[in-house]
């Protein structure tokens, strides 16, 4: 069974991971759209467009459902290419709820590409479910892109996750959402910016869990089969990009074994 992941650039890689050490038995096929990223900078319009383009290079590949492991392409665009094809999409969701719920100072910080940080579906909930905590909505124009462009930007994104975590501590906050699937490829410099005290919270585990769940609903015989035989089989991963070669040893990097 066939899975399209996809993303700007190598964040969905941490949504594809989580899916391939959890359900191993699973085809992945990932799509970074390196052709058209930043993402983060694009207008709704073009991220709209450019999704239904993703949607057909997934349906020529016989996918059974989509994974948009991007936020920014999830909150511009999801609506947008769910009318334009039949296959299951599946988005993600920053993970605002259960931060709230962890932060024990109820301070929170968000961080995001400026798309998703500026999005009415963000914004919601995190007014859904802050109830009287402190948030720090913040965003970063290039970090995503950096990360894309590593190792030779290693300084760079160092530099510029220090002064974020440095405005981040400076506001106390205990608990940090990542709102951007590239984030945390880089959590580790995040830990050692932020200290063991602030938790960080991503969303690959319940993107994982829902991907599943509409599976599970979609094609219930097939699936059932799939995940039986999860254990025994270990799927094909397929990396392609719109744009660079290069871009291929990029990915293969942030790749688990
Ligand atoms: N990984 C994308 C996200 O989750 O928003 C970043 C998109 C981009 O190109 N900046």
């Amino acid at each position: 069974m066939k899975i399209g992941v996809m993303d700007s650039g190598a964040g969905g890689l941490t949504i594809l991971n989580a899916i391939h050490q959890k359900y191993p038995g699973l085809d992945l096929v990932y799509l970074a759209d390196d052709a058209f990223a930043p993402y983060g900078s694009k207008s709704i319009t073009q991220l709209q467009d450019r999704l239904v383009k993703v949607g057909r290079f997934f349906e020529r590949e016989s996918v059974y459902a989509i994974v948009v492991a991007c936020n920014t392409a999830t909150v511009a665009a999801i609506d947008t290419l769910r009318a334009s094809t039949t296959l299951p999409i599946i988005g993600v969701e920053p993970a605002v709820k259960p931060a709230f719920r962890l932060s024990k100072k109820r301070r929170v910080a968000v961080l995001a590409t400026p798309v998703t940080a500026q999005s009415p579906r963000l914004n919601q909930l995190i007014e859904l479910w802050k109830a009287d905590s402190h948030v720090a909505i913040m965003s970063s124009s290039t970090l995503a892109f950096d990360i894309d462009a590593w190792p030779e930007t290693e300084e760079k994104v160092k530099l510029t996750i220090q002064q974020l975590s440095d405005n981040m501590l400076a506001q106390n906050i205990d608990t940090l959402v990542l709102a951007c699937t590239h984030y945390p490829l880089v959590k580790k410099l995040f830990e050692k910016a932020l200290g063991k005290e602030c938790e960080i919270i991503e969303p690959s585990e319940g993107v994982t869990a829902q991907l599943i769940r509409r599976l599970l609903e979609s094609y219930p015989i097939e699936s059932q089969h799939a995940l039986a035989a999860n254990q025994s089989n270990t799927g094909r991963i397929d990396l392609c990009c719109t744009k660079e070669t290069h871009c291929m040893q990029r990915l293969t990097q942030w790749v688990d074994d």
